[in-house]
């Protein structure tokens, strides 16, 4: 398998003012597109590390092959955090979803503080998540660099990129900001129902 570059699902101006198109054309264009080409030479040089993406983060981190790890994890956290997000985002959940959110946290408030704390207190670069845990719970994790919850045995069904690549051109150093516009005003919640509805990925690795 190798990996390809989705495009983005809407315009590159679209989710302004809350991410600007000069940060999507740096993090898509240029960022993402950096996993999928490393990942994609250092899987030639390589035999069969799975025919689905999550087998080869699996694999690759199984493996102990550090540089396709980061570069498989990055291609999928990416892939996903495009989907994420959308114009007009945030805003109300779709039902099942809302009610395993208050079932898992005891109300949407508490979850959001705790994926807002978690992004905010990721120290250096990485992601915060909202997960389906081992249990079958809802989760919110945080991860270094580009470790993706699929090798802790966790789907993630939201995923929030905290690499200053993602937000020091709109926010600066500002992360907290960046991190509440995200939840409030970009995420797509249709998406991680979507995600939450598949359930816990089984992964044949
Ligand atoms: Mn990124």
């Amino acid at each position: 398998m190798s990996f390809e570059l989705p495009e983005l699902p809407y315009a590159y101006d679209a989710l302004a003012p809350y991410m600007s198109a000069e940060t999507l054309e740096y993090h898509h264009d240029k960022h993402h597109n950096a996993y999928v080409t490393k990942g994609n030479e250092i899987l030639k040089g390589l035999p069969d590390m799975g025919s689905t993406l999550e087998e080869v983060v699996v694999n690759a981190h199984k493996q102990n092959n550090a540089g396709l790890f980061n570069n498989a994890g990055q291609h999928w956290n990416h892939k996903h955090f495009w989907n994420w997000m959308k114009p007009n985002g945030g805003g109300a959940r779709p039902g099942n979803l809302d009610a395993a959110i208050t079932d898992s946290f005891g109300s949407y408030d508490k979850f959001r503080e705790e994926f807002l704390n978690a992004g905010a207190t990721q120290f250096g670069s990485g992601w915060c998540w909202l997960v389906i845990n081992k249990e079958g719970r809802l989760e919110v994790t945080k991860t270094p660099n580009g470790e993706n919850p699929l090798i802790f045995g966790q789907t993630a069904i939201l995923g929030c990129d905290v690499w200053e690549h993602s937000y020091y051109i709109d926010y600066r150093n500002a992360r907290p900001k960046y991190l509440e516009a995200f939840v409030d005003n970009l995420v797509n919640w249709e998406y991680v129902a979507e995600l939450f509805e598949k359930g816990p990925l089984k992964i044949a690795a």
